[in-house]
């Protein structure tokens, strides 16, 4: 059998396999993506993002199981983490690793760690080929946990249907998140850790910072035409992701926007916009790598030294690069 009709049959092994070709840019892998690519379209794409520490990852593991005790046994889930490759904050995977393991032994639960890579936007380069190769496979959910490095972060709302912003007690109460730019990105907000002090002000302060910008959230525009059915207000919710708390309610959440994103024209233009993320994203590499391979051996370093030694700007470096392609 090959590796493809293997995905298809639910083969976890040969999934794994094809994540590991894509994550490496392998032509193969992406050949088999291209073949399956007709069969992805139905996995529900859900993003989860926020500050490091803000209990994503624990969130992540009971939102799972949650999920599967409202949606039954036969309700696959497919969770990837995107870790942070920074050695600075190497521990998070070995953490995410031990937490996760709660989940390994269940069948209907798949998971994968990516390293970032160093790529901003909370996510790495090639995370949107393994979430479509996980659609394809199957997954009626597939969860994606962002590195969430604070700030950055609206690449997860171009790949995610819906995307949940998780907050916690003493990280700046809203206003940070207002400067991030997360509210406008986020369809659901989460405020975890509400056992600790503070949790009722955070509350409060992101439901006030939500009311300011309703409803003229830039990333919206096309919900703020009349005739086209109610906006999607953002809920905001208190969890105890440690102890599952909560967690109920941002399942009821999620079906509600699952909901409203069928009934209204957001699922379509969601889908296009991550479409076209993809392909530019794509092109956009590609174009970079077929330069590259042009380039006579060492012109780009001689550029560099240039610049280095502002005989040129980084511009001009550029510009001379493109016109000795172009002759
Ligand atoms: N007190 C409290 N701690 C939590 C809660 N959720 C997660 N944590 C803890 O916060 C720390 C960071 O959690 P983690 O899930 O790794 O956060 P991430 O970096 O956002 O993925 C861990 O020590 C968790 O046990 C919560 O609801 N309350
Ligand atoms: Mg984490």
């Amino acid at each position: 059998m090959s590796l493809q009709d293997k995905i298809q049959s639910g083969d976890r092994l040969a999934l794994s396999r094809l994540l590991s070709l894509l994550e490496d840019e392998d032509p193969k892998g992406l050949d088999i993506l291209s073949a399956l690519y007709s069969n992805t379209g139905s996995a529900h794409l859900i993003g989860i993002t926020g500050s490091p520490g803000t209990g994503k990852s624990t969130l992540v593991n009971q939102l799972a199981l949650e999920l599967r005790k409202v949606h039954g046994e036969t309700l696959r889930i497919a969770i990837v983490a995107v870790d942070p490759s920074s050695p600075f904050s190497g521990g998070a995977i070995l953490g995410d690793r031990i937490r996760m393991r709660d989940l390994a032994g269940d069948q209907g639960i798949f998971i994968r760690s990516m390293a970032s890579r160093g790529t901003l936007g909370g996510l790495a380069k090639t995370t949107p080929s393994i979430v479509d190769a996980l659609d394809a496979a199957g997954y009626d959910v597939v969860l994606i946990e962002t590195v969430g490095a604070g700030q950055a972060e609206v690449d997860i709302a171009s790949t995610a249907h819906t995307t949940i912003v998780i907050d916690a007690p003493g990280l700046g109460d809203g206003i940070q998140a207002i400067k991030a730019g997360i509210l406008e990105i986020a369809d659901i907000l989460v405020v975890n850790k509400s056992d600790l002090q503070g949790a009722e002000h955070t509350l409060k302060s992101l439901k006030a910072a939500l009311e300011l910008g309703y409803p003229n959230r830039k990333t919206r525009p096309e919900q703020s035409g009349e005739g086209q059915g109610p906006l999607w207000r953002p809920p905001v919710l208190p969890t105890i992701a440690t102890i599952g708390d909560g967690l109920a309610e941002v399942v009821d959440a999620i079906s509600k926007h699952r909901d409203y994103l069928d009934n209204s024209r957001e699922r379509a233009s969601k889908d296009a916009e991550r479409m076209r993320f993809e392909i530019e994203s794509l092109l956009r590499r590609r174009l970079a790598q077929d330069f590259l391979i042009r380039q006579p051996e060492g012109r780009v370093e001689e550029m560099l030294q240039k610049v280095q030694a502002r005989e040129l700007s980084p511009y001009q470096a550029v510009e001379q690069l493109l016109s000795e392609v172009e002759k």
